[in-house]
């Protein structure tokens, strides 16, 4: 597939860099270190913010608010022109009925591939997620080779936002990074959370590396701090040049007896909490 020429460079620094979900709570923590990136000859002119709901700050210098839902397809293809590269954090974030997931996260994706095809950009940076693996059990090592196994209907959308991305890039050539995110908070709140935690420095240094690596293909990598009790392999950071610098082992004493109870799925399964979610369809 075709790498980045010298000329593609000079142009993504005369277009935008969208962040979708840009209200959420990623999108928050992200804003700032994205702006970094934008005007005054940086790698993009300006960073587009994108949400459904309303943005908690007014645009800033170097910053264009374009107001979108993911779920229509005109409104997306508007969205993406003049668009270099995505951080793509919209849609649904937690274990929900079906419908909500299959308009934001599956219809929702195809749209953000399609308008990217059409409007030439070349990566997109992909809020993927370790429940794509939740049905794992807490404490068995794995990678992103391993064979998925989602936990839910959230989980199963990552997987096909993950295939999509793989599909984009062999067809077209549009390049992603699939960032299989553990557990992004302030601070680990309970014991599965130091395996799981990703600080966010930690979040905002590997969204940047994935953004500037060289040459990545579709690269699908788990996005958790430096944990030694983490259960998720390095298998693709030294690609991306992403070295984690937080640990959750300074939490232990505090969290380590937080949790559900030990008997239950949420505690057995490395999806957590997600597994005491559903099902809500109909019961037989
Ligand atoms: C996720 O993918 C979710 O978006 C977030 O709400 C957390 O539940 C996180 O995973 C986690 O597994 O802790």
């Amino acid at each position: 597939m075709s790498t980045v020429s010298a000329n593609t460079l000079t142009d993504a620094r005369n277009q935008a860099l969208l962040l979708t979900g840009a209200a959420g709570a990623l999108g928050r923590v992200l804003r700032l270190p994205l702006g970094r990136l934008c005007g005054g000859g940086q790698s993009y002119a300006a960073l587009r913010l994108s949400d459904r709901a309303a943005l908690a700050q007014p645009a800033g210098p170097h910053e264009e608010v374009s107001p979108c839902d993911l779920a229509d397809r005109t409104a997306m293809e508007a969205l993406l022109q003049g668009v270099a590269a995505v951080v793509h954090l919209g849609g649904v974030a937690v274990e929900s009925p079906f419908e909500p997931i299959c308009e934001a996260n599956i219809r929702g994706v195809f749209h953000l591939y399609e308008a990217a095809r059409l409007a030439g950009t070349r990566r997109i940076v992909l809020a993927s997620s370790n429940h794509t693996s939740g049905c794992y059990e807490q404490g068995q090592p794995i990678g992103p080779a391993d064979l998925p196994r989602p936990d839910g209907y959230y989980g199963v959308s990552k997987l096909f936002a993950e295939q999509m991305a793989q599909l984009y890039w062999d067809r077209y050539g549009i390049e992603s990074v699939c960032l299989r995110l553990g557990t992004v908070a302030a601070e680990p709140q309970d014991r599965r959370a130091l395996s799981t935690w990703l600080s966010f420095g930690d979040l905002e240094r590997l969204v940047l590396a994935a953004l500037s690596a060289k040459d990545v293909g579709c690269l699908t990598a788990y996005g958790v701090s430096a944990n030694p009790a983490r259960w998720w392999s390095e298998a693709g950071w030294e690609q991306l040049g992403y070295r984690p610098q937080d640990s959750a082992e300074a939490w232990r004493e505090l969290v380590q007896q937080l949790g559900p109870p030990a008997d239950s799925p949420m505690a057995r399964l490395q999806g957590g909490s997600f597994l005491g979610l559903g099902p809500f369809e109909r019961q037989p």
